[in-house]
């Protein structure tokens, strides 16, 4: 018998209507951080998993796209689905070639596995150690596996807290590997920008030029709330101004483990250039970084 999906009951489904966004974003963008779960009756959630989502499958994702005038996706892993990949290979497989993908893999995965998720469409692997959403995985196995992941041309997604980075700084940075952080490294926004935590972020940035990072998620990092999500813009303004060619953005539909709010996507849209204030800037976080990444063979800078 199939065992009935019941949805954390603290959870919070996605925007069912998101606003129109006001800014229109450059033809051709990228959202470079969203998720696809289940649905778990197709695709089951992991037996390992710490939450229960509610489904959100590949079909609603591509509206979502359409309706904020994206073109392109990039499907990270989510936690729920572990290390079985089967959809986000189904999503990636069905997108059109509009989507790649950033997969969870165990140490035992086989090269055979790996180059069917090449082929898919996967280009990353992500490592998590964020403690309430995984168990902590040994350093030695995560440097065997992105020493394989490397040669296949794929980058690390890592995912941390910023409490974690002064411990894990010196092991990230020796990874053999280009790196992708998630969500700024999930600083503490009720302290400065400029203040000493944020600041090691930045030099974890400025100390590994071929690392990136998103500057995603201000829902989830906010105090103050949404819609403008203010207490967020002076932390990922500094990335993008630091760092130009090397920040990406993305929505993180259908946003995991919300339970303040129901982020409205348009407005996280509109969010896009407050962080990136020149039509310069925009085109390097939606289009030439993520492209870069995730379809090296269709970027060309300028065309
Ligand atoms: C995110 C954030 C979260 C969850 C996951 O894989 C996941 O379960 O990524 C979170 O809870 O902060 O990036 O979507």
């Amino acid at each position: 018998m199939t065992e009935k999906i019941v949805m954390d009951p603290d959870w919070l489904e996605f925007h069912p209507e998101p606003s129109v966004p006001q800014f229109k974003v450059p033809e051709g963008a990228v959202d470079a951080h969203c998720h696809v779960f289940g649905p778990g009756d197709e695709f089951p959630f992991a037996p390992e998993r710490k939450y229960t989502p509610c489904n959100a499958g590949k079909d609603k994702l591509w509206a979502l796209r359409d309706h904020l005038g994206l073109t392109r996706n990039v499907i990270v892993q989510a936690t729920c689905h572990g290390a079985d990949n089967r959809a986000l290979v189904d999503a990636l497989c069905n997108s059109d070639d509009k989507a790649r993908g950033v997969a969870t893999v165990r140490a035992d995965v086989t090269d055979e596995e790996l180059s069917k998720l090449h082929e898919a469409g996967v280009r990353g692997v992500r490592f998590n150690f964020v403690k309430r959403l995984v168990d902590v995985l040994p350093h030695d196995t995560l440097v065997a596996t992105a020493e394989r992941v490397a040669q296949l041309g794929w980058h690390l997604v890592l995912y941390f807290e910023a409490p974690d980075l002064p411990e894990l700084f010196d092991f990230f940075s020796s990874l053999p590997a280009a790196v992708v952080v998630d969500h700024m490294g999930r600083p503490d926004v009720t302290r400065s920008e400029n203040g000493p935590d944020f600041d090691l972020f930045v030099k974890f940035m400025a100390d590994n030029p071929d690392y990136y990072s998103k500057v995603s998620c201000p829902e989830r990092l906010t105090v103050e709330g949404p819609p403008e999500y203010n207490d967020v813009v002076p932390f990922a303004r500094r990335l993008v101004e630091t760092f130009p060619d090397r920040v990406l953005w993305g929505t993180d539909w259908p946003h995991p483990n919300m339970k303040s709010h129901v982020p409205d996507d348009g407005k996280l849209v509109d969010y896009i250039p407050r962080i990136a204030t020149t039509v310069d800037l925009q085109r390097k976080l939606l289009i030439d970084n993520p492209m870069k990444l995730y379809w090296p063979e269709l970027y060309q800078r300028g065309s």
